[in-house]
């Protein structure tokens, strides 16, 4: 299928059918989903000939490249890779585009093990980052180096949900001759298409929303240019950095349904951040799909949609946001997000504990802020949780 055969097909469709066409071929068994190859290694009858393709897994597997096929058209990318989780397909772009003197120049609200591998372990290896407020493109523009090879953002940001104008920082980026990669991970290809607003690159933390069920690792790299697919491609067979045939399969049973789960997490969110927004206790709730936020319009602009993820800030001190966490039932205290079970946290000392906290500050990561990724659950046991443990709260 080519990439405009598949835009004719609905995102829903397209979760559910691409990159798993059914086998009838002679012998062949009518599959209606692909099955888990778990072979590592593919016989074949003549010594120059690889059977269909396959050779080795690392190399290429059949259940993998169903995900990578079903990723792609889901992103409206001509590529899809994937990968055992999504800091081994950051670590697969920077080792295959970047070399040893090279800069990158990225937002400064980032996950927090994003910026310890380009500080701790790509610093080692003499690439630099410049971290600015990618919400304001000029700022951007002010840190270009002859050296910048890569502009690298999330939007929206985790944890701040910042929002950054993708189609504007494109721009900036190829008129500067500059790859600009998009960690895409908060609000899916059901929300957001950053290839289509003119970005290169589009990665995400699998882990999230695509797999959806906080059961299986995994990172995606999508994009449309055949020279940077190449690179990318065989740097990750050279290092291994592979998604394996189950949990390939796990992820593409995750994803069939994003659609669905994708909007009842935003209905979710949206009626916690309100009803957080209008509690006394509560200082700041942070979520772009609120009319306060400060990009609401320009949320609207480029993406269709909020997803499930907002923070706010308690009234109080920091043994009050603990106490408040450590009283939830239903909630669950626990790292990570985009599954359908409702996780919180407070990313100073748990997702963001690796961020210096001079930097922390400097961005707007305060020791109260509290990270919420909304579940799929019933909304009225969710705003009962949060209304007892706020108050239990003196
Ligand atoms: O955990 P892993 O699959 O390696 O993905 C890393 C990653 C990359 N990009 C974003 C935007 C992320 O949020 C993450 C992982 N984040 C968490 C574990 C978290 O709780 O924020």
């Amino acid at each position: 299928m080519t990439i405009e055969t598949k835009k004719r097909y609905g995102f829903s469709t397209r979760a559910i059918r691409s990159g798993e066409e059914i086998d009838f071929r002679e012998g062949a068994t009518g599959d209606v989903i692909v099955p888990i190859h778990l072979a590592t290694t593919f016989a074949r009858e003549k010594v120059n000939i690889p059977t269909a393709g396959y050779e080795y897994t690392r190399l290429l597997n059949p259940t993998r490249k169903a995900l990578e096929t079903k990723l792609a058209a889901l992103e409206n990318a001509k590529y899809g890779l994937t990968f055992s989780s999504g800091l081994a397909a950051e670590t697969t772009i920077l080792l295959s585009l970047l070399k040893s003197g090279d800069h990158i120049v990225a937002f400064d609200d980032l996950y927090g093990g994003t910026k310890r591998l380009f500080n701790q372990i790509f610093g080692e290896y003499n690439i630099s980052v410049t971290y600015v407020d990618a919400t304001d493109v000029s700022r951007l523009e002010e840190v270009i180096q002859t050296h910048t090879k890569l502009i690298w953002i999330e939007s929206p940001s985790n944890p701040l949900l910042k929002i950054c104008d993708i189609r504007a920082i494109a721009t900036v980026a190829h008129e500067n001759n500059l790859l600009l990669v998009v960690d895409n991970t908060f609000l899916s290809p059901y929300f957001q298409k950053p290839l289509d607003l003119g970005a290169d690159i589009v990665i995400h933390s699998s882990t999230k929303y695509i797999g959806g069920h906080s059961d299986v690792l995994g990172g995606a790299v999508l994009l449309n240019d055949d020279a940077n697919y190449e690179r990318i491609q065989s740097l990750q067979i050279a290092v291994g950095a592979v998604l394996s045939p189950f949990d390939s399969y796990l992820t593409l049973r995750g994803v069939k349904t994003l659609a669905l789960r994708m909007e009842q997490h935003q209905k979710n969110a949206l009626e916690v951040a309100n009803y957080l927004s209008k509690h006394p206790k509560v200082s700041k709730v942070i979520y772009p799909g609120l009319d306060n936020h400060p990009q609401h319009k320009l949320a609207n602009e480029q993406s269709s949609g909020h997803g499930g993820v907002f923070s706010f800030e308690l009234k109080g001190t920091v043994a009050d946001a603990e106490n408040f966490l450590e009283n939830l039932k239903l909630f669950v205290l626990a790292e990570s997000l985009g599954g359908v079970e409702s996780l919180i946290e407070l990313p100073a000392v748990m997702t963001h504990a690796s961020v210096e906290k001079e930097d922390r500050e400097k961005v707007g990561i305060t020791d109260t802020l509290i990270r919420v990724s909304v579940g799929i659950e019933d909304i009225k046991d969710l705003i009962q949780d949060i209304e007892q443990a706020l108050g239990s709260l003196k």
